[in-house]
């Protein structure tokens, strides 16, 4: 049986006006549930206030980083919790599914330099599942939290986060980039047009009833 992840350190400094968000995946919703769960709890637990968490939905978890990476992209969050569940099934999907998402994850991680943390389950069978979610072997989305405010912090100490900052503070070299990739900021630190709004219409979507393929 995999062990239990052991448990991280509480963040030494107050998360203060920091923003996090979680990105949820539907596929296997009511354990995912669990995961979002844990991962509220652990941010409240932080002092974090409602109005400082988000949770986004996705449909599955092979879509976790494009929501992650466009979330970093806006220079509002100061972390990123992934959840999702990905079961075993009879079909090659699963590794698809797990290879994507957590190679998507870590990319996000490097290449915007927010703390985006992986708390998905990869089980062999749904009550491998149960038991990551809040079961026995604790809750994958918990700790990824708890990694994610953990990260945060150390960034914050390194003097090199841009986290929490409003998308007004980017500094212009980074806003340049950001438009040169295609994200587009008005004056007034708000996304023009061409900005990537089929994530808000993605989180809006249709709910994807529970199960595996
Ligand atoms: C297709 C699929 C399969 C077979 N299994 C899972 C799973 O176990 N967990 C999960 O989160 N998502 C799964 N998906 C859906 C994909 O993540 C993705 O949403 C679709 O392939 C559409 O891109």
């Amino acid at each position: 049986m995999a062990g239990r992840a052991p448990k991280l350190r509480r963040v030494a400094r107050s998360p203060g006006s920091l923003r996090f968000a979680i990105v949820a995946a539907r596929f296997n919703e009511r354990i995912t549930q669990r995961l979002v769960a844990g991962a509220l709890q652990a941010l409240r637990a932080a002092r974090l206030g409602p109005d400082a968490i988000e949770v986004h939905w996705v449909p599955g978890s092979f879509e976790l980083p494009q929501a992650a990476s466009h979330l970093a992209a806006t220079g509002r969050y100061a972390g990123i919790v992934c959840v999702g569940v990905v079961i075993r099934g009879q079909t090659p999907h699963f590794e698809h599914v797990a290879r994507e998402a957590a190679s998507g994850i870590r990319q996000v991680a490097l290449a915007t330099g927010v703390p985006t943390t992986f708390g998905l389950i990869t089980a062999l069978s749904e009550e491998q599942a149960w038991e990551r979610a809040g079961g026995e072997v604790g809750n994958r989305g918990e700790e990824a939290a708890e990694a994610a405010l953990q990260m945060a912090d150390w960034i914050h100490q390194l003097g090199n986060d841009r986290a929490g900052r409003s998308p007004t503070r980017v500094t212009a070299s980074a806003a340049g980039e950001r438009a040169s990739r295609g994200h587009v900021t008005s004056g007034s630190g708000k996304r023009a047009s061409r900005s990537p709004v089929r994530l808000s219409q993605a989180t809006r979507g249709p709910r994807r009833p529970h199960g595996t393929r």
